[in-house]
């Protein structure tokens, strides 16, 4: 594997406990409660959550960990200190009303957070808190989910009251709404609460009924490559993509794309302009590959499953547009391995322009893999790629209490 980062192989236990020590030293008292939320890799479903498509994400074992203690020190503002160790940061963030000065992004995630569970009748007492965490920042592995939903998680323990686990996700995704003002969909936030160790979850995002799909072949793994880089183009590339969705689906009169086939875009090709034409295209094929990758898993079609993960990579890339030369360079470096070498698929994960691509492989070959990828992915771009591979691990829950 190549270059792990200092924090790359702490196990979730060594994760909890340094949390722990740094709020002992911090706050000088021990901290009763300590929760952990994952990242999660999303494996098929690009862009469709939010066109009420289907998405088979897993949770990753890295975590997002909040140790903390209700505090009675008598402060007069109704504010919790929070200390952040990924961003050397401490910020006293009000539990409600206004907040002046302006928050850093970090904690306006966890203010969004009080804000939206406040409208379920969830507030907490005055605390003190430490926030450690080892999911990549920035390589589409959802560490802003992490941060959201293990604050949720440390809301719900410090208060005593539960969150229907849904309700819970859908609290967290309207943090992220208002915290990164990023219109996401809601599979992120579902798979750092709802998934399971040893599955993938295939989430139908108009119901959002979920069916659990293990991934219990020991010969396959999940490698996960970050290309380091993060692309910030205007900024606005996800919203315009949501919007260019809407306008296909009211072209072709459908509440949302899932409601369309593609012989429905076919008959329309002349009402549509070509972008939109092929940011539905991506769509509607995304979402049929999604259930159909779903079904190979659980068959164990492996050579199946790989021409569905490079058909999204291909369709992210050309249709979506939503990929980058440097995802390009990692998913066909895989795609150029082959199976001969033990490489099931591979595409870019998340939401594009950056950040990491997923590739299934052969358990006994997954280190020789992640060393030629990123050996070709530095020859071609200069940069260093970082790799892992991860076990389907547990949603959110409580270590401490
Ligand atoms: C981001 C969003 F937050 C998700 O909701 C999803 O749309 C994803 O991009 C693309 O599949 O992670």
């Amino acid at each position: 594997m190549s270059k792990p980062s200092p924090t790359d192989n702490l196990s979730l236990a060594d994760l909890a406990k340094r949390a722990a020590k740094t709020f002992q030293e911090r706050f000088d008292r021990t901290a009763s409660i300590v929760v952990a939320a994952p990242g999660r890799v999303n494996i098929i479903g690009e862009h469709t959550d939010y066109n009420d498509g289907f998405v088979l994400p897993m949770a990753i074992d890295r975590y997002t960990v909040v140790a903390g203690d209700g505090s009675d020190d008598g402060r007069t503002v109704r504010a919790a200190r929070i200390c952040s160790t990924t961003m050397d940061e401490e910020q006293a963030i009000c539990l409600a009303g206004e907040h002046s000065p302006p928050l850093p992004t970090w904690a306006k995630y966890i203010r969004g957070v009080f804000d939206a569970a406040a409208e379920h009748g969830i507030v907490p007492p005055v605390f003190d808190a430490v926030i450690d965490s080892n999911v990549p920042l920035g390589g589409g592995l959802s560490s802003s989910a992490a941060l959201e939903v293990a604050t949720a998680t440390f809301l719900e323990e410090i208060t005593g009251s539960r969150l229907d686990p849904k309700t819970k996700a859908l609290v967290c995704q309207q943090a992220e709404h208002q915290g990164a003002g990023v219109p996401c969909g809601i599979m992120d936030q579902f798979s750092s609460v709802l998934c399971e160790e040893g599955h993938l979850m295939l989430l139908d995002c108009r119901n959002q009924e979920t069916t659990m799909v293990p991934l219990a072949d020991p010969s396959v793994t999940v490698l996960i490559i970050n290309s380091n880089v993060k692309h910030e183009l205007t900024g606005g590339e996800y919203a315009e993509r949501r919007q260019q969705c809407e306008a296909a689906a009211k072209i072709l009169q459908v509440s949302a794309l899932r409601e369309a086939n593609l012989t429905d875009l076919e008959n329309n090709r002349d009402n549509l302009d070509d972008v939109h034409f092929r940011r539905a295209q991506h769509v509607i094929g995304e979402i049929e590959r999604t259930t159909q990758c779903a079904e190979a898993i659980a068959a164990g079609e492996w050579k199946r499953v790989g021409e569905l993960m490079y058909g999204s990579h291909d369709s992210l890339r050309d249709d979506y547009e939503v990929s980058c030369k440097e995802l390009d360079t990692l998913v066909e470096a895989a795609r150029e391995l082959g199976p001969e070498a033990g490489v099931i698929g591979s595409r870019m994960t998340g939401g594009g322009f950056g950040g990491c691509t997923v590739t299934l492989v052969r358990t006994d070959q997954a280190d020789r893999i992640a060393e030629a990828i990123c050996k070709k992915y530095h020859e071609q771009t200069g940069i260093e790629a970082t790799a892992f591979v991860t076990p389907p691990a547990r949603g959110a829950h409580v270590i401490k209490s």
